[in-house]
């Protein structure tokens, strides 16, 4: 398949590929949770639940793995620095008990991924105690298992989790791809230089596209 990107066209296997979406958690999404408790306004990144749902939704019609994650820690905080919970001046800080339970904590209401685009079986769902989603989570030995080389990347934010999860990716390898309108940060500017970065040199990390350009390439098959 190949896909209309920037900065020149992306060519993947579907059986080789797998649709990332990155931290898609009720804590950083919904009105109430931890993003909010930031001061961050999340109806920026509630608005790209739609374009999500349609890529999710195509991306399974064609039988396309999908990887879910979310950023997780586990109840003792024992896998949390103490400089990532003491960073900052939050009000509440990861363990605390928030509006949604504990902050980033396993198992807890606001670490859930939302409804819109929860996952079904046979798909991954990787808790991970970082921004990328390969340190600390034993992902890559299993997208190398399972013979997967290209990554199709959507999620939140995009200059943190989903830029270091590419970043990281583009290291082991893969040949990522992030789908424009399927990505935001609380920082509409910050996105904006996200993608340049990627692209930039020849996609020195990966390839840019709006998520129309994959439904294109799915329909194409
Ligand atoms: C942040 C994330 N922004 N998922 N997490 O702390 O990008």
């Amino acid at each position: 398949m190949k896909i209309d990107a920037q900065p020149f066209a992306y060519e993947f296997e579907l059986p080789h590929a797998a649709l990332v979406l990155i931290d898609m958690q009720r804590d950083f999404i919904e009105p109430g949770g931890f993003g909010e408790t930031l001061g961050n306004d999340v109806s920026l990144l509630e608005a790209i639940v739609p374009a999500t749902q349609a890529v999710l939704a195509a991306w399974r019609a064609a039988g396309g793995l999908v990887v879910h994650t979310r950023e997780a820690h586990r109840p003792d905080l024992s896998d949390c620095p103490p400089a990532k919970r003491d960073r900052g001046n939050p009000s509440l800080r990861i363990g605390d008990v928030g509006p949604m339970g504990r902050i980033l904590v396993a198992g807890e209401p606001g670490n859930q991924i939302i409804d819109a685009l929860a996952p079904i079986d046979g798909e991954l769902v990787i808790d991970k105690p970082g921004k990328g989603m390969f340190y600390a989570t034993g992902l890559h030995e299993t997208l190398r298992s399972r013979g997967i080389t290209h990554l199709l990347f959507g999620g939140v934010t995009t200059e943190v989790c989903v830029q270091t999860s590419m970043r990281e990716a583009n290291d082991r390898g893969y040949e990522g791809l992030l789908l424009e309108d399927c990505t935001e940060s609380y920082f509409p500017r910050f996105k904006a230089a996200a993608i340049e970065m990627i692209r930039a040199q020849g996609a020195i990390v990966g390839w840019t596209a709006p998520s129309a350009a994959l439904h294109a390439a799915l329909a194409a098959g």
